[in-house]
């Protein structure tokens, strides 16, 4: 790569830098104290979002993981368990804080593709015992990132959900990326959350705002994680300058994705031809690409090493794994790049 030259980054579409309508938004933002709920931009967000998910209430915060961790709190009691899949965000990124933050443990099962059946659930629910800790809460990911960026079906999240209400189980949606299965379905983000308690989504993702996800669902909900958000220290002042350009990415940044679906695509096939990868190209629904290596001198973070030094960044996950992201900062001609560099470099190390 010339020194110029600027990398093709694929590791997250987390690395997606502001547009200029959002940068414009953010200088002529109108800003009040929002922890005496007077930051009228952040009003505004909170009410957007709230009517896009047909729910009463939403909440501004810093980042997804203070979402969820708010949402875990305020929907379980010390001593619970709440069930997950075992290579969900919650489970894996969230530094335990469940367990620190809410005095809960996690009860991780097997899903395929980060998507968990029905009949799992229902086995991993506790009994009702006083010698058992009780099952508290369901957290479902929509789309799973680990799971390769898959869409949940509907008719499962539905099944899971009415087991949980038959239960009387909380369920929690991190839908960091729900935009993405919206896009991809053709279907509205209130009808693939319909059920939920609470749901997180992320506007600094694929939307491309520089911060911020937020919180959704009752008003009598949004009002205890209020509280909580403020025990984390997530009380935030003049932030309409964030949530202006979080208004921005809902209005503009949603109906894109549908490039960036088609970019994983073109990745996802491009990976398929070359030798020493090994992808199940089909199974790539929406921007994430998750692929093996096979037969190469190198395990995958030699591998992710080689490309970065050609001027491509990825996420090796383990020994053979990694994961590539698309997203509005790499278009088509990034992609048939990207897999230019990948094929030099297997080329060099196959065995
Ligand atoms: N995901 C990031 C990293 O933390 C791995 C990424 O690059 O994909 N839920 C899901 C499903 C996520 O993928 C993430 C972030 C979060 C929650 C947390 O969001 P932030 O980073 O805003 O705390």
């Amino acid at each position: 790569m010339k020194m110029e030259e600027k990398p093709i980054d694929l590791r997250s579409d987390t690395v997606t830098r502001p547009t200029p309508a959002m940068r414009e938004a953010m200088m002529n933002a109108e800003v009040g104290d929002d922890v005496y709920l007077e930051d009228p931009t952040v009003n505004k967000l909170q009410d957007t979002a709230a009517t896009l998910f047909k729910r009463e209430a939403a909440l501004f915060v810093p980042s997804g993981t203070m979402g969820n961790e708010v949402a875990i709190h305020i929907l379980t009691q010390p001593g619970q368990e709440v069930i997950l899949e075992e290579s969900s965000h919650i489970f894996n990124f969230e530094l335990s804080s469940m367990a620190i933050f809410s005095g809960v443990q996690a009860r991780p099962i097997r899903g395929h593709r980060g998507i968990i059946d029905p009949e799992e659930v229902k086995r991993a629910i506790r009994p009702k015992a006083y010698y058992i800790s009780p099952t508290g809460l369901i957290c479902l990911e929509n789309t799973h990132n680990h799971g390769g960026g898959t869409i949940y079906p509907l008719e499962l999240i539905q099944a899971i959900i009415s087991l949980a209400r038959s239960e009387g189980i909380h369920i929690h949606l991190d839908g960091a990326r729900i935009f993405n299965a919206s896009v991809a379905l053709n279907r509205e983000v209130s009808e693939l959350t319909k059920g939920f308690d609470t749901i997180m989504f992320c506007l600094s993702k694929g939307l491309s705002a520089p911060v911020g996800s937020m919180l959704v669902g009752s008003r009598e909900l949004i009002e205890k994680a209020r509280i909580a958000r403020k025990m984390l220290g997530g009380g935030m002042r003049q932030v309409g300058i964030l949530a202006a350009a979080g208004l921005v990415a809902l209005e503009t940044m949603v109906e894109r994705l549908k490039i960036d679906h088609q970019n994983a695509a073109l990745l996802a096939e491009g990976i398929a031809r070359i030798k020493g990868l090994r992808i199940d190209s089909a199974a790539v629904e929406t921007n994430i690409v998750i692929f093996q290596i096979e037969g190469l001198k190198a395990d995958a973070q030699e591998f992710a090493k080689q490309l970065n030094q050609r001027g491509l960044l990825c996420h090796p996950f383990d020994h053979i794994t990694l994961r590539m992201v698309t997203h509005k900062d790499v278009n088509r001609e990034d992609i048939l790049k990207a897999l230019d560099i990948m094929e030099e470099v297997c080329a060099k190390l196959l065995r």
